[in-house]
């Protein structure tokens, strides 16, 4: 029997993961001499290697002396943090990774519990010791601080922990030491990580964790093995999280060796191998011994958090520039999603809409931007957190939020975070002269702040969350104070109204742009909205004549995309995405009828 050590990487956004399993990739010697292979090898797909984020945990495997170690690389952003917890359950330890110099962060936290829940002990690794002003010592309390905070028990307590520059290749026991290799890396997953239990003899017991599909086997479920054996060839019994059952004959076998997988016939409990042959195999599904199938507990993941109404496009330029446009496109979209996506969830509320709902912004988003890659058009509306009701108390979710900003906008900030119900908890001043606050704030206080927040803060300030807890409901929060510059005309627009249009606010738009009656064309300066008329042109010949040789100066336009679009949009309004556009929009586009709305609403007040 192989001996065989599974592990995750978890920690918080960028404190280097992806750049760890490089590492213990290459120092592994995995790779074949010749192999070319890019940096952050295992953010694979477009959207990770442009953002330079992890979005989807994924696997490795390496060989290291007699040892198989089994990688989960997951990522650190809060919004993902459901693909953190499904795997959870597949590893049998966990590296901890902590910038040196941010030290612990929200994310740290979620992780750290969920992985603290499951009774792993986490190998902890202060990363990115290179860093000037970071602070190992300080870093290395804040674990210690938080595993009591968290209750772990005195096995955990106990944690190995490790120095390492992971950029750089190299890990070490002290500070003291000198700056080599992985080695004592490996060595300390070899002798701390636990060998995983479970029998190669007991009757076949494995669960699927992530999804993925092959042109000529179709789908493939990867998949941890507690017990047993699974061999290519033979038939299992499928059983789903709802208890139904199918049989199926395993067509294909795969096992994982670094990037690439390779066709095995047989493996055994402990190991992580992918199956196909299964038609409807689904995440949190076990693959179970046909005469005795004992299922393995579904997973569970925290609820989502945030909701959006996704729904065709109606506006006048609906179907110009998409190739999927139908109510029914987006909801097989939709549908196949939520099958390897489980912490997101999708609903059909009639009328040809749809409410998504995920951990967050950033969740959602990555959603739509694949989606239109892919060719689809439609429209999202204001992101609205996802309410419910704990013994008659309408209850709605918290985050915590760690800000750091140089002294100076220490006040605003703090304002700011007042008005939108946030409590602070923390004030630390930090060696690098800023200064650390800590809040919990209700997760509707956060839609729209980072816009603000960065304004304020002159882009010096940094601000990181990650979902807390349910709590009471805290009525209303502030929103959005400018109004916007609505266009009243459809057409192209005119580089010289736009010119004009420049004193009464930001621009979103460039001449020749389309735009229509009731889409929204720029952010006014003041409070309330303003129909505005981009379209009229004539005014171009004044110009001319009145002698000056200047050409029309147009101030670069604000760009929208689908996030800074799903911060920035009110109730009444709307983005409608295209695979070449983003645009917002009022969501009843005759100006008639939003004046009465605008009105009625006066006067509800
Ligand atoms: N100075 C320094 N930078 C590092 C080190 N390790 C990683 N980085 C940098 O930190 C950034 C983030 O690295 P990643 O490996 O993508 O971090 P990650 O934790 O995988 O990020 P997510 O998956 O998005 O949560 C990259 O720019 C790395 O080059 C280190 O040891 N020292
Ligand atoms: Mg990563």
């Amino acid at each position: 029997m192989q001996k065989i050590k599974n592990i995750a990487v978890i920690a918080h956004v960028d404190h280097g993961k992806t750049t760890l399993v490089d590492q213990l990739l290459q120092q592994s010697g995995t790779y074949e001499a010749h192999q070319e292979v890019q940096e952050r090898a295992m953010d694979s797909n477009d959207i990770e290697k442009e953002r330079g984020i992890t979005i989807l945990s994924k696997n490795t495997a390496i060989t290291y002396g007699d040892h198989k170690i089994n990688i989960i690389d997951t990522p650190g952003h809060a919004d993902f943090g459901g693909e953190v917890e499904r795997v959870l359950k597949m590893v049998d330890g966990v590296l901890l990774l902590v910038d040196a110099q941010e030290g612990v962060m929200p994310q740290t936290k979620f992780v750290l519990k969920k992985a603290i829940g499951f009774g792993l002990i986490p190998v902890v690794v202060i990363n990115k010791i290179d860093k000037d002003g970071s602070d190992p010592d300080r870093v290395m309390d804040e674990v210690f601080d938080l595993l009591v905070a968290l209750d772990a028990n005195e096995d955990q307590l106990e944690f190995p922990v490790l120095y390492a520059a992971a950029r750089d290749g190299y890990a070490k026991w002290e500070m003291e030491d000198e700056n080599k290799d992985m080695t004592p890396l490996f060595d300390a997953i070899i002798d701390k990580v636990p060998y995983p239990v479970g029998s190669p003899d007991a009757d076949t017991q494995a669960q699927v964790f992530t999804l993925d599909s092959d042109n000529f086997v179709g789908r493939i479920g990867i998949t941890r093995i507690f017990n047993g054996k699974i061999k290519k060839g033979d038939e299992y019994l499928l059983v789903k999280a709802d208890g139904s059952k199918s049989k199926s004959r395993v067509s294909k076998l795969i096992g994982f060796k670094g990037l690439d997988r390779i066709d095995i016939n047989e493996a055994e409990a402990g190991d992580i191998v992918a199956i196909a042959g299964f038609s409807d195999i689904d995440v949190g599904d076990s693959v179970c011994d046909k005469t005795n199938p004992v299922a393995l507990d579904p997973m569970h993941v925290e609820e989502p958090t945030l909701s959006v109404i996704m729904s065709v496009n109606n506006g006048p330029l609906a179907g110009q520039e998409g190739k999927h446009v139908t109510s029914n496109k987006i909801q097989e979209r939709l549908e196949k999603e939520m099958e390897t996506n489980i912490a997101m969830r999708m609903e059909p509320m009639g009328d040809a809409s749809f409410k998504v709902s995920g951990r967050g912004e950033l969740q959602i988003g990555i959603l739509a931007e694949n989606m239109r890659r892919e060719g689809f058009e439609f429209m999202l509306a204001r992101p609205e957190v996802v309410t419910k009701e704990e013994n008659g108390v309408k209850m709605e979710p918290f985050e915590h939020l760690v800000v750091d900003v140089p002294e100076e906008f220490q006040g605003v900030a703090i304002e700011k975070l007042g008005k939108r119900k946030a409590n602070m908890t923390l004030l630390t001043p930090m060696p690098d002269g800023t200064i650390r606050l800590e809040f919990e704030i209700p997760a509707r206080g956060l839609i729209g702040f980072r816009n603000e927040f960065l304004t304020d803060t002159k882009g010096e300030g940094i601000m990181n969350h990650s979902y807390l807890e349910y709590r009471a409901y805290t009525g209303t929060v502030v929103s959005r104070t400018p109004g916007a510059l609505v266009s009243m005309d459809d057409g192209e627009a005119v580089a010289f109204s736009i010119f004009n249009l420049q004193s009464r606010g930001v621009m979103f738009i460039s001449p020749q742009e389309k735009v229509y009656s009731g889409m929204v064309i720029g952010e006014s300066a003041r409070p309330g909205d303003l129909d505005v008329n981009p379209l009229k042109g004539k005014a171009l010949t004044n110009m001319r004549t009145s002698g000056t040789d200047e050409a029309v100066k147009l101030v670069t336009p604000r760009k929208i995309t689908l996030e800074s679009a799903m911060e920035w949009i009110e109730e009444d309004e709307l983005i409608e995405i295209t695979p070449e556009s983003v645009r917002i929009r009022k969501k009843s586009l005759d100006p008639v009828v939003r004046k009465r709305q605008a009105r009625d609403k006066k006067n509800s007040k």
